[in-house]
């Protein structure tokens, strides 16, 4: 090959001027040569896996896009389940939470009483009476508790307190009544019609911000009608739940009519075909009849816009309040009708019996309780679940 021959004499003549030995040029020339052609190879070698490793990668990098997607859709599905999963227990810790006061109050000092294989009889009852009394179930729904409990333990034979406590949270739970759901679908025609009223400061508008929330989340539209406008800030505090629970709120300026705020609520909640209109009210008028003439004049404006309406009207008291509450309570239902109770601050009282004394005085469910500020810490009462709770070791 005539290039090889002419490469390796330019070789040879640079190896000659470096200073290697004429007799040694045509090997030394050689030698280059093939020192030369040994790193290009490698070098081409090197070059070919840097280029396969970096397909590699782009095909990893590719089948990983491909994978993320599908994997972070798993995994949020999985983080769905799970958070639909623990809501329930949840909720239940909250309410467990919420009456932790009553039942360390309330039961933890019945299971004291009814310790060291105590014998049931006169004195055990007055004991109890005691107790149940200062957890505010009060003195008639105390009596009608342990007359009931009194009969029993005869008829039954009762002879150990397991069987009393037993007993006691049977009666008790006869005591409290359910609330039926709200019938939803029964508002013939238009939106049903929700009526919140209280006194002032018992927590009527953020028990409706509650109740919205958890009725948008069911599924449900739902209109806010402003209807306190005797206080400064009463409309902006409903308007601001309204926003957190994405629902529209009607709203006039302070001092305005109530009734015209009523009148406005109803033709919106019509015209945007909501299923549920939620009306918040005034706590405080210059006199209570007032408030109560003013209550009813709202109704009256709510039954000439919508058929049937207001379809429930539901009674906030604080639970805190004790006695004042079951007072409220009959006061409210004298002059403009309840059909059920929402029950707040149950978690800042230990006086929970309250629960106890309004459905066996008034007659009237405990349709909601609140055991907290949250957003989920308004809850559906259950008897059973609540006395459950409560006797809970
Ligand atoms: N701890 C606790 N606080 C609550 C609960 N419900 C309401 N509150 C608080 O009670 C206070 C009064 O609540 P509001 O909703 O403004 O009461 P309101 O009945 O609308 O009062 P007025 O508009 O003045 O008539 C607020 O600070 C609420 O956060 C509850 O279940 N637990
Ligand atoms: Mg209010």
């Amino acid at each position: 090959m005539v290039w090889f021959d002419q490469m390796l004499n330019r070789l040879a003549t640079l190896l000659q001027v470096v200073g290697v030995p004429d007799d040694r040029l045509k090997v030394a020339a050689l030698a280059v040569v093939y020192v030369g052609a040994v790193l290009i190879a490698l070098l081409i070698i090197l070059l070919l896996l840097k280029i396969a490793a970096r397909g590699r990668d782009k095909g990893l990098a590719e089948t990983d896009r491909v994978a993320k997607p599908a994997e972070a859709e798993a995994e949020a599905e999985a983080e769905a389940e799970a958070e639909a999963e623990a809501e329930p227990v949840n909720l239940l810790e909250r309410f467990r939470h919420g009456i932790s006061k009553t039942r360390t109050s309330l039961v933890g000092r019945i299971d004291s009483l009814l310790s060291g294989g105590r014998k049931i009889d006169e004195d055990l009852f007055e004991d109890l009476e005691e107790v149940l009394i200062t957890a505010d179930l009060g003195l008639l729904t105390t009596r009608t508790l342990l007359q009931a409990l009194e009969k029993r333990s005869k008829s039954e034979q009762l002879s150990d307190a397991t069987q009393l406590r037993v007993a006691l949270m049977d009666e008790m739970s006869r005591l409290l009544i359910e609330a039926e759901p709200l019938a939803l679908e029964t508002a013939d025609e238009g939106p049903f019609v929700l009526m919140v009223i209280g006194v002032n400061g018992v927590g009527k508008t953020t028990t409706i911000g509650k109740l919205a929330h958890r009725l948008v989340r069911q599924g449900h539209k739902v209109v806010l009608g402003a209807g306190d406008t005797f206080r400064a800030a009463a409309a902006e505090q409903l308007a601001t739940w309204g926003e957190r629970a994405g629902v529209d709120v009607i709203r006039h300026a302070e001092g305005a009519d109530p009734a015209a705020v009523a009148f406005d609520a109803a033709r919106a909640a019509v015209a945007r075909k909501a299923d549920l209109l939620i009306l918040d009210t005034a706590g405080r008028l210059h006199t209570k009849a007032n408030l109560m003439e003013e209550l009813k004049k709202v109704r009256r404006v709510l039954e000439r816009e919508i058929p049937g309406a207001p379809h429930q009207t539901l009674l906030v008291v604080d639970a805190t309040t004790g006695q004042n509450a079951l007072a409220q309570a009959r006061q409210f239902n004298e002059a403009v009708g309840v059909d059920g109770i929402a029950l707040t601050k149950l978690d800042g009282t230990a006086k929970g019996g309250i629960v106890v004394a309004i459905a066996c005085e008034l007659g009237l469910p405990v349709r909601y309780v609140g055991v907290g500020e949250g957003v989920d810490d308004l809850q559906e009462f259950s008897p059973q679940g609540f006395v459950e709770a409560l006797f809970e070791n």
